[in-house]
C-alpha cells in the first residue's frame, strides 16, 4: 500500500517536471534564417515570434523598429533572387498579391520553402500568424497574439454590427486615380464597418477610375491615405456635386494601418469605423 502510495504522489511530480522538459525542446520545425519580401510580411513575422530569425526584408518594412536596420532584397517591381540565394534562407514570406510571381517561382524550384502571408479576410491575419509561428522556437507567442487579435475583432464586430451603410470612395493614388474593389485589401476594412465601396463590383482589384465616374457615384466619404501621389485638392472643383466633398468628409488614413494586413490592422478597423460614425451621426436630424 505505501508502495502504491509513493509511487502515486512521486507520479504526480514527475508530470510536471515532464512538461517542463518538453518546453525547453527546441522546435524541430523552428526556422533559423528568414526573408520577409513584403512589408506586411516582415510586420507578420514579428507577431510571431520571427523576428529575431529575419536576415532581409523588403523595401518600406518599417515596423517594428528594429526592422528599419536589416538588408533590403525587394521592393515593389522586383526582387534580389541573386542575394536571396546567397544569404541561403529556409523560410521565404512572400506577398502572392504584391510580389512579382516569376522570381518566387525560380527561388521554389531552387528549392527554398516560401510562405505566402496573404489576407483576403480580417480573419486571415491570426490565421496566418498562428501558422508562422509554427517555424517559431516558441509557437506560443504567435498563437497568444493570435487569440489576442481574434477577441479584440470579435468585440469590435459586436459593436459595429448593423450599422447604416455608407457609401465611400479610397483613393489609392491621384494620378491615375487608383482604387479597390470588394474581395481585395483592403476593402474588408471598410465592409466591416459599415462601408458601401462605390466600385465593388469593379472587375479588377485595384481599378483605375475616371474622376467622373467617382462624381456620379456620390459617395458620402472619400478616404486617402499618404500611399502614393497624395492630392483630394483634385476634389474641390466638385463641391457643390458630390457629398463628401460638400460635408468635407475627405479623410486621411494612416497608411501604414489600412494598407498592411498585420496586427495594426485592428486600429484602421477603429479609425475607419470612427469617421464612419461621425457621417451617420450627421444624419439623425
Ligand atoms: C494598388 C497598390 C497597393 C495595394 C496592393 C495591391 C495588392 N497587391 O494587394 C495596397 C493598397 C494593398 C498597397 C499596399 C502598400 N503599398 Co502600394 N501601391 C499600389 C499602387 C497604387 C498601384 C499598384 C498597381 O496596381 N500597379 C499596376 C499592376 C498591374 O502592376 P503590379 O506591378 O502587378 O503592381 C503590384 C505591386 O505594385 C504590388 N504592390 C503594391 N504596393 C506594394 C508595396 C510593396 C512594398 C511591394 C513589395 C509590392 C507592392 O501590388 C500591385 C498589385 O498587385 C502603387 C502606385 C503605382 N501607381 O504603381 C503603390 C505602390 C506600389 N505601393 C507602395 C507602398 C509603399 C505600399 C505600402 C508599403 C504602403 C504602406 N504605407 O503600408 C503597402 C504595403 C502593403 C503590404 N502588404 O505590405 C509604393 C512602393 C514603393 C517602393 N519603392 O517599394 C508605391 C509605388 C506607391 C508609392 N509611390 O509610394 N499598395
Amino acid at each position: 500500500m505505501f508502495k502504491i502510495l509513493s509511487c502515486l504522489s512521486l507520479c504526480y511530480l514527475l508530470v510536471p517536471i515532464q512538461v517542463l522538459a518538453q518546453q525547453d525542446e527546441t522546435n524541430p520545425n523552428a526556422a533559423q534564417r528568414v526573408i520577409s519580401l513584403a512589408p506586411s510580411s516582415t510586420e507578420l513575422a514579428y507577431s510571431a515570434g520571427l523576428g529575431d530569425k529575419l536576415l532581409a526584408v523588403s523595401e518600406y518594412s518599417d515596423y517594428p523598429e528594429q526592422a528599419k536596420g536589416l538588408e533590403r532584397v525587394a521592393n515593389y517591381k522586383s526582387i534580389n533572387v541573386e542575394r536571396i540565394v546567397a544569404l541561403k534562407p529556409d523560410l521565404i514570406l512572400a506577398w502572392r498579391a504584391g510580389n512579382p510571381q516569376k522570381p518566387l517561382e525560380q527561388l521554389k524550384a531552387l528549392g527554398f520553402a516560401v510562405y505566402y502571408t496573404d489576407s483576403k479576410a480580417i480573419e486571415d491575419i491570426p490565421r496566418v500568424i498562428a501558422e508562422l509561428s509554427q517555424y517559431s522556437e516558441n509557437p506560443e507567442v504567435g498563437i497568444q497574439k493570435a487569440e489576442n487579435f481574434t477577441q479584440q475583432l470579435q468585440s469590435i464586430k459586436a459593436h459595429y454590427q448593423q450599422q447604416q451603410p455608407v457609401r465611400y470612395f479610397y483613393q489609392l493614388s491621384a494620378a491615375p486615380i487608383i482604387t479597390v474593389s470588394d474581395g481585395n485589401w483592403p476593402a474588408e476594412v471598410f465592409a466591416l464597418c459599415g462601408g458601401e465601396n462605390i466600385f465593388a463590383h469593379s472587375s479588377v482589384p485595384y481599378p483605375q477610375v475616371g474622376l467622373e465616374q467617382v462624381v456620379v457615384a456620390q459617395p458620402e466619404v472619400l478616404f486617402t491615405s499618404y500611399h502614393d501621389t497624395y492630392d483630394v485638392a483634385l476634389w474641390k472643383p466638385w463641391e457643390n456635386q458630390v457629398p463628401a466633398v460638400k460635408n468635407q468628409h475627405i479623410w486621411t488614413l494612416t497608411a501604414d494601418w489600412i494598407n498592411r494586413p498585420t496586427e495594426r490592422t485592428l486600429l484602421a478597423i477603429e479609425q475607419v469605423c470612427q469617421y464612419l460614425d461621425q457621417v451617420r451621426r450627421k444624419r439623425l436630424p
